[in-house]
């Protein structure tokens, strides 16, 4: 696939959380992009055509007007700057959910973490211990922030719904059952349902894939 500098190009990996958050952004939007696919599985993501684009060795990447942004929650910022969609209204609103995308990276990530032990990589029961109990938090706040709210900002979804969500979206697989937060749930209910809105293993491609919804 040749990638023209004007098209979004997405480089990333169907069991990555860190990848769904902005393919899931992209989908919503319903915007045309590219998807290269980087095989964790054999360790793409350290070969050298790849750390050119990425320096930490770690999906996802986007590529754009001869723009090279990585790390999630820069390219969910970065799309919403530039694309326009997913984006609080007021100055303030747009702060607060960037607050949200730097807490998530501090806490969220603890779901993901519990998920990738259960999963891909067995650690010493300890390890597992230190790990439940903060994600078991961040999934605490998450759910005390949507009392009485739709949205985690604003009255719309933005990128803060989209960033957190999207870390969590494997939390069953960590055996973190969303049964236990009910506000948490009903607000991934209403992400779900949205239009353009799969679970990342359907959502993800594992191929190369070009999509331009427009045209489908
Ligand atoms: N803080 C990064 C985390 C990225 C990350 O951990 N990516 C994982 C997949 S979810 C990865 O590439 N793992 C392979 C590796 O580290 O070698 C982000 O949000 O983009």
């Amino acid at each position: 696939m040749t990638d023209n500098p004007d098209r979004l190009t997405l480089y990333g990996s169907f069991t990555s959380s860190s990848s769904f958050k902005p393919m899931l952004y992209l989908s919503l939007a319903k915007l045309p992009f590219s998807f290269r696919t980087v095989n964790l599985k054999f360790g793409a993501q350290k070969e050298d055509w790849y750390l050119a684009i990425n320096r930490y060795g770690q999906v996802p990447a986007l590529a754009h007007r001869g723009l090279v942004i990585v790390q999630s929650n820069s390219i969910l910022d970065y799309l919403a700057r530039t694309t326009g969609h997913f984006e609080p209204e007021s100055e303030q609103d747009r702060w607060h959910a960037r607050e949200w995308l730097s807490w998530e990276s501090d806490a969220i990530t603890n779901v993901a973490k519990v998920r990738h032990y259960h999963r891909f990589r067995e650690v010493d029961p300890a390890v597992m211990a230190y790990f439940q109990p903060l994600a078991e938090a961040s999934l605490d706040v998450i759910d005390t922030a949507l009392i009485g709210r739709e949205w985690l900002v604003g009255d719309h979804c933005t990128i803060a719904d989209l960033g957190c969500w999207g870390r969590m979206v494997f939390m069953a697989e960590g055996g973190l059952e969303i049964d236990r937060w009910s506000n948490l749930k009903a607000w991934s209910e209403r992400i779900t349902a949205k239009s353009g809105y799969d679970h990342p293993y359907t959502l993800i491609p594992k191929k190369d894939r070009a999509f331009d919804p427009t045209q489908e």
